[in-house]
């Protein structure tokens, strides 16, 4: 685990499955617009979860790119979900402020609910085209300049699928200045 301290909050990196962490409040998901079951990140968070989530989720959307909504947990270990649509990169531009908007409206839910510990998978970066090492700019770029003015949020991690695109997170964490 890589960790960075920004202000009273910890970043955080970790290889992983998002939809196993057990110690987390809240888990982000990579969703699709009408916040159905889906592949990659989704799949994952919505097996984990049972047929529940899809029942809760499908009336909070359609959501448009940068949009993100909150859901209970269900058979998850966490107690919330919070859905984000990334923008498909080359379709939805501005795809650096659309994605960063995930992060910022998945930070803000997450404060506003009282999460102390979410984690976060690398929105945009599958199926949706990002590039990986665009993306970590991006996200912790965002992430560092949001959570000084949040309350209630302590640690946010990202929960990276591979070693390598860990260690891209892991540079682009290590290389934000201090001070924002
Ligand atoms: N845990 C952590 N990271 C994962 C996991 C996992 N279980 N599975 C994949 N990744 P993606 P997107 C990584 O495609 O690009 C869905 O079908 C993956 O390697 O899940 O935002 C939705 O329904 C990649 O780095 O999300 C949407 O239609 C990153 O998570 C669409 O895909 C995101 O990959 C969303 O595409």
């Amino acid at each position: 685990m890589t960790q960075r301290q920004f202000g009273n909050v910890t970043v955080e990196t970790v290889q992983g499955d998002i939809a196993n962490q057990p110690d987390l409040d809240a888990i982000v998901n990579a969703a699709n617009a009408e916040l159905r079951m889906g592949g990659g990140v989704a799949g994952a968070i919505h097996r984990a979860a049972g047929p529940g989530l899809e029942q809760e989720c499908i009336p909070l959307g359609p959501i448009k790119p940068g949009q993100a909504v909150i859901s209970g947990g269900h058979h998850l270990p966490n107690a919330h979900v919070i859905h984000c649509l990334g923008p498909v990169y080359g379709r939805d531009k501005p795809e650096e402020k659309l994605l960063a908007s995930c992060y910022r409206e998945a930070l803000l839910l997450a404060d506003q609910n009282g999460i102390v510990a979410i984690g976060f998978p690398a929105i945009s970066t599958g199926i949706f085209g990002y590039p990986i090492e665009e993306a970590a700019d991006v996200t912790l770029k965002t992430v560092a300049e949001v959570v000084p003015g949040l309350s209630n949020v302590r640690t946010v991690r990202f929960v990276l699928f591979s070693e390598s695109d860990k260690a891209v997170f892991d540079r682009a964490l290590m290389a934000l200045p201090a001070d924002l």
